[in-house]
């Protein structure tokens, strides 16, 4: 079983898996070890590693922490093409596809692609669409693009089914990190009803009640970033675990 089978197990199993994030730019490496020794015994299903502004050399090192400190998987969420490592065990090989700016839909993708295949990384391929949160995040400034619409669903869900068609194994749903207003429920609810590709859901998720409104609305993954960004709280890592694992 690849990393893209055993993520679509545990969500089936557990009702919906918990991916934490981990921005290398936000986390000393220091304090990594318990950070995830904490979320693995909280109940994360996977590791996701990433972030839009990383000023440092500090990606790969923080990948080989996570490996050294759990069992579960670490999945690349790259903030841009240097963020790519045989040290982790998949990538999400994302396009922006919310977006119109043909860097992030297909010209990162071509200078990844060949790094990607050389060191035989499993590739993921993913339909990243950003979704309008209030304020503007730092994905959407550095993108340069303009974010979904949150109040119109039917835009969201026409992009979800060209993602399908187009033949992508994930769609994210992301309202930005530190976002002020999470995707709406209304939103995901619509594309997971007429849409078969598993949906991330990310971005301004600050309490579990939150997070399992996404969960019961149709997303398959929920990940929280910055709610642990200032302290790894374990018991309410628990409960965001325990929330999103419907089952
Ligand atoms: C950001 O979706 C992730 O790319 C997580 O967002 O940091 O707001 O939890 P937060």
């Amino acid at each position: 079983m690849n990393i893209y089978q055993s993520l679509l197990a545990t969500s089936k199993t557990k009702g919906a898996a918990y991916l934490v994030l981990v921005d290398p730019d936000k986390i000393a490496l220091e304090k990594l070890p318990t950070f995830i020794q904490q979320a693995t015994t909280a109940g994360a299903d996977a590791f996701l590693v990433g972030g839009s502004l990383i000023t440092d050399d500090s990606f790969e090192r923080c990948v080989v922490s996570i490996k050294q400190s759990s069992n579960i998987p670490v999945v690349i969420f790259p903030g841009g093409v240097t963020q790519i490592s045989a040290k982790a065990d998949a990538i999400l090989f994302l396009s922006l596809l919310s977006g119109r700016n043909p860097e992030h839909l297909i010209g990162d993708q071509v200078l990844a692609a060949p790094i990607v295949k050389k060191i035989g990384l499993e590739a993921i391929s993913t339909a990243y669409m950003l979704v309008e949160s209030g304020k503007t995040t730092s994905a959407e400034f550095m993108s340069n693009t303009r974010p979904l619409p949150r109040h119109k669903p039917d835009i969201a869900l026409a992009h979800a089914l060209a993602a399908e068609i187009l033949g992508f194994k994930m769609i994210y749903l992301e309202a930005g990190s530190g976002a002020d207003q999470s995707v709406p429920e209304e939103m995901i609810g619509g594309i997971a009803k007429y849409c078969t590709v598993p949906l991330i859901v990310g971005g301004g998720i600050k309490t579990p009640e939150e997070a399992r409104k996404k969960v019961i609305a149709g997303a398959s993954f929920i990940v929280t970033g910055t709610v642990f960004e200032k302290n790894g709280d374990a018991g309410l890592m628990k409960d965001f675990a325990a929330a999103i694992h419907t089952k």
